[in-house]
């Protein structure tokens, strides 16, 4: 069943009711300034630090879902309504949510009355605008009454929803014309407030939420409202919100538009105060200037669509299926840039108050992202690296505004490391910029001890090499990818705090995925160490690689697939030797995209294992058997009922890998069908099952074990939207960025047909045209550049060449 559909000219997903079975967000803002805007207006505005820099409050745990949002009330008569149904949930005469690229669009109706409201970040400022136009095409005259509604967090939204002791003291606005200004906490050391303001005369204000909604009432029945009638309160203490009404005369026919603008403003030190106590408002108003008439409004929303114009055609493909161009020149995309900026910060399933920054989440986020904005990843990069520590391991997380390792946290997965590589070596592939190896990079943010990047990179493999356990496997600390396979700690309480009393052999459980990493990343370290012209670091590392495959050979491999790990007890994990979780997916997919076991045969081996013993209709499960029960050897990955999650559901994340293994092997249809189970735009039409937003991939989906068979849950915020975009575009459909220059060696269904990629690269735009008159899976027979043949798949990169015609003819 659907509740919408995908509008591909303006690249927008349309919601056609408000009662989607979850709430369908999404996101605003593309740099510093963010909102989550959810299809009934539900969500929650930050600037750069959804914990510490929380302008407006989102109430967690809520029954009814999904309350508290920048909300329009519009009266009329004794109706009361909103464009996005929450929060008064009146019956609405239509009712339609635009989620477009950076920008949501509400266009509903009641009585006649017409409202759209367009909500989005502008690109140069710190600010959400939007727009609110009232159509009146009933016959006859109207008096309504707008009311807006907004309520402030105190900042720190984990303190705010904690410490109400001081809190409920704090709170303090100003109001000044048309604008609400809420400045708590700015009489302390703080620079900064925020302002919600409204381009026209006000009729009337509040900014104390129990006199806006009365006592014993929530935003679904303001009293204020219900009145007709603010009361222009102050608000001291408590719970500030800013409110603004605005009576409208709109005669039959007749529209108007109303311009909402809620900004951050920070002060430097010197222009804090206008007088003390009295908030210096002159940024605030040249904000605001530029944001007080509709063309003003829509040259910036034009300037935005620009940008993501541009943005997008970096890649795009044209082939026969519908589903593909979509995904991979709109949404896949737009995921990437989302995960890329929030890491798994701020979703409808991350707080936003509990992680900051991931190592090797952003890490791998920079894989679908670095052919967007190079420069943003460059700068991600050296932040991450700037949390290693000097031994190559480094915090598992990092707070967003202070760029700081995050201390509760700390260092101990053992495959954060290797993360670093992937990502600078994708970075250098895409750029050519090898400058960023030779920049001095600080360990744990202390400049006085730094190093270039490039020796960073060398502490990361070194961490591996050094850190073995007892089949010269990796050693995989706290946990490896999968954060729950908890081989050495013991956690008392499943997802709690780990404690570290475990055998007395010491944490010697090892990873067979970091092995299968370490192959893939040591080759791409030998890579970069050749670019810098260092043959003998290049030829070491390959020699520790070599050792590794070897390892992963004689003690990683089960008989009909990889083992997964071997626990603190040096007992095999994910093998047929075990009750439950006997083949794991990650060493599959891993090992086998790295190149491992292929020409031994046992590649092709394990990846049939997989399809026999882990495929579902709805994609790859991560394990087999689910875990029936809780294993303290193993820890948290037993902790979930089966099917959920870690244990045995279907993490979208790693389905891909198994998808780009099947692609080393050439298996193109293996590899499209792996792609097509999780894909949103093939999954739309079994929304009620799926229940997460189709435009986008969630991190799970629940495996055949678990009750609510194929429900996803927790969308948006998972690297399964990098992965993906990886494996479509740089194996499946096969353009994939070498040091050499652009590499196209796609591999795909039978029938897929004949197929076009216009991809930017460097500085050069590359028009590349894709024949397969054999209709092969894959192989490339032939490749003309600019109408001469050229040798191999490599585009030879020309230094500041822009056009190039390519044509591949595969066979
Ligand atoms: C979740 C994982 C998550 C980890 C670390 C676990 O409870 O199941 O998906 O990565 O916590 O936050
Ligand atoms: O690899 C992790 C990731 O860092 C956070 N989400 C879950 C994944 C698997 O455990």
């Amino acid at each position: 069943m659907k509740y919408g559909h995908f509008d591909d000219v303006h690249q927008e997903y349309v919601i056609t009711t408000p009662k989607t079975p979850l709430p369908w967000i999404n996101y605003l803002g593309c740099n510093e300034f963010f909102s989550l805007i959810s299809n009934t207006c539900g969500g929650y505005t930050f600037y750069k630090d959804a914990k510490l820099l929380r302008l407006t409050r989102y109430r967690y745990n809520n029954v009814p879902a999904d309350i508290n949002g920048k909300y329009l009330y519009i009266k009329d008569g004794d109706t009361v309504w909103n464009p996005g149904w929450q929060p008064t949930k009146t019956e609405l005469d239509s009712y339609e949510c635009r989620h477009g690229i950076g920008y949501s669009r509400f266009t509903s109706s009641k009585n006649g009355v017409k409202a759209s409201v367009l909500s989005f970040v502008p690109l140069n400022d710190n600010c959400e605008i939007s727009q609110l136009t009232l159509t009146n095409g009933s016959s006859e005259d109207k008096k309504l009454s707008v009311f807006s509604y907004v309520e402030w967090c105190l900042w720190n939204a984990d303190d705010d929803m904690k410490n109400f002791q001081r809190n409920l003291s704090t709170g303090e606005v100003e109001v000044q014309d048309s604008t609400i200004y809420h400045k708590t906490e700015y009489r302390e050391r703080r620079n900064h407030y925020a302002i919600y303001s409204v381009n026209t005369k006000i009729d009337g204000f509040d900014t104390s939420r129990d006199a806006f909604l009365g006592a014993y009432r929530g935003a679904d029945s303001p009293e204020a409202v219900e009145n007709g009638k603010c009361t222009n309160s102050m608000a001291s203490g408590w719970s500030p919100i800013a409110s603004h009404q605005i009576n409208v005369d709109l005669a039959a026919g007749e529209t108007k538009t109303f311009i909402f603008v809620l900004g951050y403003i920070e002060n430097p030190e010197d222009e804090k105060w206008e007088s003390y106590g009295v908030i210096n408002k002159t940024r605030a108003k040249e904000m605001l200037a530029k944001y007080q008439t509709d063309a003003q409004v829509e040259e910036a929303f034009a300037a935005l669509q620009a940008y993501w114009k541009q943005l997008l055609a970096r890649y795009t493909v044209d082939s026969a299926d519908e589903k593909v161009n979509r995904m991979v020149n709109t949404w896949n995309q737009y995921q990437c840039m989302v995960t890329f900026n929030m890491s798994r910060s701020a979703s409808y399933y991350e707080s936003g108050i509990g992680r900051g920054m991931g190592f090797r989440d952003s890490c791998q986020d920079l894989l679908g992202f670095v052919h967007l904005i190079p420069d943003r990843a460059r700068e991600r990069i050296i932040d991450i690296a700037s949390t290693q520590f000097q031994d190559g391991s480094a915090y598992h997380q990092y707070q967003p505004l202070t760029k700081k390792g995050n201390s509760d946290i700390g260092s101990g997965f053992n495959d954060d490391p290797l993360w670093l590589i992937a990502g600078t070596s994708a970075y250098v592939r895409e750029t050519g910029d090898t400058s960023i190896l030779t920049q001095m990079v600080p360990f744990d943010n202390d400049m006085s001890v730094a190093a270039p990047l490039m020796d960073h990179l060398k502490r990361s493999l070194d961490y591996i090499i050094n850190h073995k356990g007892p089949h010269n496997l990796p050693l995989i600390g706290r946990a490896d990818w999968n954060d729950c396979l908890n081989l050495n700690c013991f956690s008392a309480h499943p997802g709690e705090s780990f404690q570290t009393f475990g055998p007395s052999e010491g944490p010697v459980a090892e990873s067979v995925f970091i092995a299968g990493m370490f192959v893939k990343y040591g080759e791409e370290y030998a890579q970069l160490c050749e670019l810098m012209g260092d043959a003998d670091e290049a030829a070491r590392a390959r020699k520790e690689v070599q050792a590794m495959y070897d390892a992963i050979l004689k003690d990683g491999w089960d008989g009909d697939w990889f083992v997964r790990a071997y626990d603190a007890y040096s007992h095999k994990v994910g093998s047929k030797e075990c009750r439950e979780g006997q083949i794991y997916i990650e060493p599959q997919g891993f090992c086998v995209l790295a190149g491992v076991g292929v020409k031994e045969g046992l590649a092709e081996k394990a990846l049939n294992s997989v399809k026999e013993r882990l495929d579902t209709k709805y994609g790859v499960m991560i394990l087999q058997p689910a875990y029936t029960e809780y294993h303290l050897e193993l820890g948290e990955v037993s902790s979930y009922p089966p099917g959920y999650k870690e244990n045995a559901g279907i993490f979208c994340h790693n389905n891909p890998w198994v998808s780009i293994a099947e692609t080393v092997l050439g298996r193109g249809d293996r590899a499209f069908e792996i792609y097509r189970k999780t894909c949103p735009a093939y999954i739309e039409d079994i929304s009620e099952i799926h229940r997460t937003e189709p435009y986008v991939y969630s991190q799970m989906v629940a495996g055949k074990d678990a009750k609510f068979y194929g429900e996803a849950k927790n969308s948006w915020l998972t690297g399964t939207a990098a992965w993906t975009f990886v494996n479509i575009s740089q194996y499946i459909l096969g353009v994939y960025p070498t040091h050499q220059g652009l590499s196209v060696d796609p591999c795909i269904p039978k029938g897929f047909g004949d197929f076009s990629i216009t991809r930017k690269f460097r500085e050069g735009t590359y028009h590349i045209q894709v024949k397969n008159p054999q209709n092969v899976e894959k192989g490339v027979v032939s490749m003309t550049v600019d109408g001469k043949a050229v040798d191999g798949h490599i585009i030879p990169y020309e230094k500041g060449k822009e056009e190039y015609n390519v044509v591949i003819t595969m066979g």
